[in-house]
């Protein structure tokens, strides 16, 4: 799969439209860089202190001022009205249009809601290609921010201030981003990965995780049920179709079938689901998880049970 890190490759027609706006600016700079370096450099050498000569002067050259008045002007005003188009490009109103994907920023996780399907999932963005989608923005506790590099444009999270953001992915593909703004000690592992799919693959991934979670499908991954009741981990974290009273921490009705744990911290694998487990803190300092304090045939059972959850 295609993975995109930078703006340089972008991934939606925004980020392209972004990007196109930036070499244009970068061009007209980089042109009277030149131009500007190249004069100082010539009067530099052509002026320079002779034995008997002084400089030649210039004074009220009424056609040089309105040159180097309006050439300035007409370059501003067409960056302005460049600037503006790509804004309203890029940008165009939200209001009254319904969100396809909320995102709710956690510290240090990613809460997620596709409301037209009802399905909450973490962490793990899934989004179809060729759609022109409206996501929405909102945080749980701190200012956090949304940085996919791909996708051209850096949303802030803010308390009370839900941030809109449109954009119509035009490349399949793995997107990878992260928190950019500074939201406490788990910042550094607060990563985006998104996985933009064609619309067929994407309406599979959605209708599997509106499904509740299937039944544990051993004894061991029973005994893990009954543990992740009684260890209290549904205090915190819902399974839909077992027990939804959590609401603080990632849903894992699917947690199966994501990729990584705790926001891209680790490979989602039944080793680190374990490690995970044994202790949270030291995978990923000041979480908010407590270390449970599980025996190891306790770990087991609950990694066999939730590495099922697909
Ligand atoms: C006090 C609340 C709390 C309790 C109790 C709790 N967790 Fe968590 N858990 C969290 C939070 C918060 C996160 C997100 C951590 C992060 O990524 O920053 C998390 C993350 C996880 C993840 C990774 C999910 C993902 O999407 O990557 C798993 C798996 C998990 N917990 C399992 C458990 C199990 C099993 C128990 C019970 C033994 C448990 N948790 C108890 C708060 C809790
Ligand atoms: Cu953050």
């Amino acid at each position: 799969m295609d993975a995109f890190t930078s703006v340089l490759k972008p991934g939606t027609k925004e980020a392209g439209d972004i990007l196109s706006a930036f070499y244009i600016v970068l061009g007209i700079a980089t042109l009277i860089f030149i131009i500007v370096a190249g004069l100082v450099v010539y009067a530099v050498i052509k002026f320079r202190r002779r034995k008997g000569r002084e400089p030649g002067q210039l004074s009220e050259k009424v056609w040089l001022e309105v040159l180097w008045i309006t050439v300035p002007l007409v370059i501003v005003i067409g960056l302005f009205i460049l600037a503006v188009r790509v804004m309203l490009q890029v940008n165009p109103p939200s209001l009254g249009h319904k969100p396809d994907l909320t995102v709710v920023a956690h510290q240090w996780w990613w809460e997620l809601h596709y409301p037209p399907s009802g399905v909450t999932a973490a962490n793990e963005i899934h989004l179809p290609v060729g759609k022109h989608l409206l996501l929405r923005f909102e945080s749980a506790d701190v200012i956090h921010g949304f940085w996919v590099p791909s996708f051209g444009q850096k949303i802030d999270v803010i308390p009370g201030h839900p941030n809109t953001m449109w954009l119509t992915i035009t490349r399949p593909g793995l997107y990878l981003g992260t928190c950019h703004s500074f939201c406490g000690m788990g910042h550094a592992h607060m990563g985006i990965r998104v996985f933009a799919q064609s619309p067929e693959d994407f309406s599979a991934w959605l209708a599997h995780q509106s499904r509740p979670a299937s039944p544990p499908s051993s004894v061991e991954a029973a005994q893990g049920a009954e543990l992740f009741r009684e260890k209290n981990c549904v205090n915190c974290h819902s399974i839909s179709g077992f027990m939804t009273t959590g609401r603080e921490a990632p849903d894992l009705t699917h947690v199966g079938s994501r990729t990584t744990l705790a926001a891209g911290t680790l490979a989602n694998t039944p080793e680190n689901m374990a490690k995970w487990l044994k202790d949270p803190q030291a995978v990923k300092m000041g979480v908010l998880m407590p270390e449970i304090g599980l025996e190891p045939d306790q770990i087991k059972a609950l990694s066999a049970y939730l590495e099922g959850l697909k």
